[in-house]
C-alpha cells in the first residue's frame, strides 16, 4: 500500500506507519525519505484522514473505532467489518457510490472476491446475472508470507530428495498442514457448518454485497495452488438474458479495470505469472457454456497483493479525497 500510495502519487501530507510494539522504531521507506515506525495505540490516531488497516481482524476490531473516533475514515483489508450493515464493501469499478455511504469504516473485500466482481460487472450491467459458479485456483501469498517461504523451502526440499517440512497451510491456526510444493489444497480458511470453507462464504455474501443483490446465487470452490503471487479463477455465470459472445468479449473489453487477453487458437490467455505487478484484472478462455444457454465461462486473473488487497485499497482513498462523487 505504501508503495502504491507513492506511485500513484497519492497526495500524502503526513505518512504515520503504525505497527506492533515489536515493529515500532524501524524505518521505512516513503519517496526517499526514512519514517520511524511507531506503535498503534489509540492515540497514535489522532490528527489522521485516512487510515489503511492491514493487520487482521483482531487489530481492526480494535483499533479502527478508535481511528474513527479520533476522526480518521478507516479503509479497512480484512474480514472484520465487510458483512456488516453499517459498513461499505467497496470495488471502485463496481460500487464506487458505496463509498460516500460510510460511517468512519469502509471495507476492502477479499482478494477472490475483488477480481471476479471486477469481471462481472459489465455483464451484471448489460445482462443481470442468475448464477455464478467458481472454482479458485489461488496462490500461496494469500496466506502470508510466510506461506511463500514454506512453499520455497518444501519445493527445494523436493527436488533435493530431503524431508517436507509443513507447518502453514492450508490453515496457520489449525493442527493440520500439508505440503503445498507439487499438490493443490482445496482448503482455504477455516471450515463453516454448511460444509464449505471462510474463503468460499466470503465469496458468496461478498457477492451479493457488492451488487446490492441477495437474488444472484453464488457457489465457490477455493483451492490453493503452488503459485507465489495471483489468484486464478473459472466462472460460469448464468445471465439474466441471451448474449452474443462477441458483445459479451466488447463488454469486457470496455471494462474500466480489465484486459481481455482471449485468442485460445493463438494460445493466448491469462496466465497469474504475467499478472504480477499488473494492477489490473485478466480475463480469457470466454466462451458459450455447453450446458445452458445463457451461460458464459471465463478464466479469471489478477495479482491478490494489489487489485486483490493494496491497489484496490488506494484506489477508496483516492475516491474518497476526490472532488467527483
Ligand atoms: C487467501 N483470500 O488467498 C485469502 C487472503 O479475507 O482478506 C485474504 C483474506 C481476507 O488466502
Amino acid at each position: 500500500m505504501i508503495k502504491y500510495l507513492e506511485l500513484r502519487n497519492f497526495p500524502v501530507k503526513e505518512l504515520r506507519p503504525l505497527a506492533s510494539a515489536r515493529s515500532a522504531g524501524k524505518g521505512i521507506s516513503f519517496r526517499g525519505e526514512e519514517i520511524v515506525v511507531q506503535e498503534a495505540v489509540p492515540e497514535a490516531f489522532a490528527g489522521v484522514d485516512i487510515a489503511l488497516f492491514s493487520a487482521g481482524g483482531s487489530i481492526s476490531e480494535k483499533l479502527a473505532p478508535e481511528a474513527v473516533s479520533r476522526g480518521a475514515v478507516v479503509i479497512d483489508n480484512t474480514n472484520a467489518f465487510r458483512m456488516n450493515p453499517d459498513v461499505p464493501l467497496v470495488v471502485p469499478e463496481v460500487n464506487r457510490e458505496a463509498i460516500y455511504e460510510h460511517k468512519g469504516i469502509i471495507a476492502n473485500p477479499n482478494c477472490s472476491t475483488i477480481q471476479m466482481v471486477v469481471a462481472l460487472k459489465p455483464l451484471y450491467d448489460h445482462y443481470g446475472i442468475e448464477r455464478i459458479i467458481v472454482s479458485t485456483y489461488q496462490s500461496v501469498s494469500g496466506a502470508g508470507w510466510q506461506a511463500t517461504e514454506e512453499l520455497r523451502e518444501q519445493s527445494r526440499a523436493v527436488l533435493n530428495d530431503e524431508e517436507v517440512n509443513a507447518n502453514i497451510l492450508p490453515v496457520g491456526k489449525l493442527s493440520k498442514h500439508y505440503q503445498m510444493a507439487f499438490n493443490v489444497i482445496p482448503q482455504i480458511d477455516v471450515a463453516q457448518e454448511n460444509g464449505f470453507t471462510l474463503e468460499e462464504m466470503k465469496m458468496v455474501r461478498e457477492t451479493k454485497k457488492i451488487f446490492n443483490d441477495e437474488s444472484i446465487g453464488v457457489t465457490a470452490t477455493c483451492v490453493r495452488v503452488p503459485v507465489m503471487r495471483g489468484h486464478s479463477e473459472s466462472v460460469y455465470v448464468e445471465l439474466k438474458s441471451d448474449y452474443e459472445l462477441s458483445e459479451v468479449r466488447e463488454l469486457l473489453k470496455r471494462a474500466p479495470g480489465v484486459i481481455v487477453q482471449d485468442a485460445i487458437e493463438e494460445q493466448v490467455y491469462p496466465m497469474p505469472i504475467d499478472a504480477e505487478d499488473r494492477t489490473e484484472v485478466f480475463v480469457g478462455r470466454i466462451r458459450r457454456d455447453l450446458t445452458h444457454p445463457r451461460a458464459v465461462n471465463l478464466w479469471v486473473v489478477s495479482d491478490n497483493l494489489l487489485k486483490g488487497a493494496a491497489t484496490n485499497a488506494i484506489q477508496i482513498a483516492e475516491a474518497l479525497v476526490s472532488e467527483e462523487k
